[in-house]
């Protein structure tokens, strides 16, 4: 009995086979809990013998299960842990991961080199009225200039803002000079075609301090053109029109793709030069609607159109692929 029962606790292999193991040989209805049961309607002469012998192979029985248990537990343990053991050299499962938007990023870097400068960022409502979008910008009621933003006209004499300007008069409203702010935000025209979304970005910047000049403005914004576009770019100013800046300029940079000489250059098709901006010293009129004396301040302000940027810079054929949230489109960015 004994031998069958080692040689059983010898073979199981699992903590559950040494459990069936020690209820075959040990449990209540064992042989050998059977034979010590019996032991007492044995003869005197030999219940010591038969009490002996049984004791001996019990004891033997329980220190080799508790022997095979020890053993068991280890490889069981071992066993485990090689099951769940982390490869930390396996490859990990990719994640997909967003990235900026292309106006986005242009932008981050135009808002940051003004930061750098000691601009303020301030911001201003997309739904905005008549007035500041009009009006306090020098464009009367009535005014010709007012047709040319092919503006989207909501009830009660409110406008979806057709340029950032407006940001000018309620950042000079709400504070004395010097002012140095720079403003980020979406913009609303009734236009579309390849150059025009209904929906765009422009950045307006305005500086009001004493004796600014044009030089300001044209260092200012070649100093941007350099941080933006790279070392090497050249800027010019050319004569234009904007009823709320007096004298109006527009500021091409030189082509920052193949230096400004190449013919078949994709960006600026040979032309050498590729308009940014529009800006010009703020018109008295404008500086006297917002509260600040003209004689004492001057000041000068740009906006311009970071979607048109990025393409330019990215080479994108059609400014309406920026807004259409096509992912293919998107994640190449
Ligand atoms: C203005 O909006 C003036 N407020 C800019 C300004 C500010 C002048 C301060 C002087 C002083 P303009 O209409 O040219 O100007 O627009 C400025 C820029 O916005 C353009 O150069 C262009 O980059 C961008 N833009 C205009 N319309 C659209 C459109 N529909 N889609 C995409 N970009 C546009």
């Amino acid at each position: 009995l004994k031998t069958e029962a080692l040689s059983a606790l010898a073979d199981a292999g699992t903590t559950k086979d040494l459990e069936s193991a020690r209820v075959r040989y040990l449990g209540r209805s064992a042989d050998l809990t059977e034979i010590k049961k019996g032991i007492r309607d044995l003869p005197p002469d030999d219940r010591k013998a038969v009490g002996g012998a049984s004791n001996r192979a019990t004891k033997e029985i329980e220190a080799a299960l508790a022997e095979r248990l020890a053993e068991v537990a280890v490889s069981e343990r071992e066993e485990r842990l090689r099951a769940e053991a982390v490869d930390v050299t396996l490859p990990g499962v990719p994640y997909p991961k967003g990235s900026l938007h292309p106006s986005l990023r242009i932008i981050d870097e135009v808002v940051d080199f003004f930061v750098g400068l000691g601009y303020r960022v301030a911001e201003g409502p997309e739904v905005e009225t008549d007035y500041y979008n009009f009006t306090a910008l020098n464009i009367p009621p009535g005014h010709p200039a007012r047709g040319m933003q092919d503006t989207f006209f909501l009830d009660d004499g409110l406008v979806l803002r057709t340029h950032t300007s407006p940001v000018q008069v309620r950042t000079m409203l709400s504070q004395e000079p010097p002012v140095y702010i720079v403003c980020p935000g979406r913009t609303y025209r009734r236009d579309s075609d390849p150059t025009h979304t209904p929906m765009f970005n422009q950045i307006e910047g305005l500086a009001v301090d004493k004796g600014l000049t044009l030089g300001d403005l044209k260092g200012t914004l070649a100093a941007m053109a350099r941080h933006v576009f790279g070392e090497d770019v050249k800027v010019r100013l050319r004569p234009s029109y904007f009823q709320f800046v007096e004298p109006g300029v527009e500021l091409d940079v030189s082509c920052f793709v193949c230096g400004g000489s190449d013919p078949n250059c994709k960006v600026c098709k040979g032309a050498g030069w590729i308009e940014m901006l529009g800006a010009g010293m703020v018109d008295p009129a404008v500086l006297s609607e917002a509260g600040y004396d003209p004689e004492e301040y001057t000041g000068f302000a740009f906006g311009m159109g970071p979607d048109r940027m990025a393409m330019v810079r990215y080479g994108i054929p059609d400014l309406r692929l920026f807004f259409e949230g096509d992912l293919r489109f998107l994640q190449q960015f």
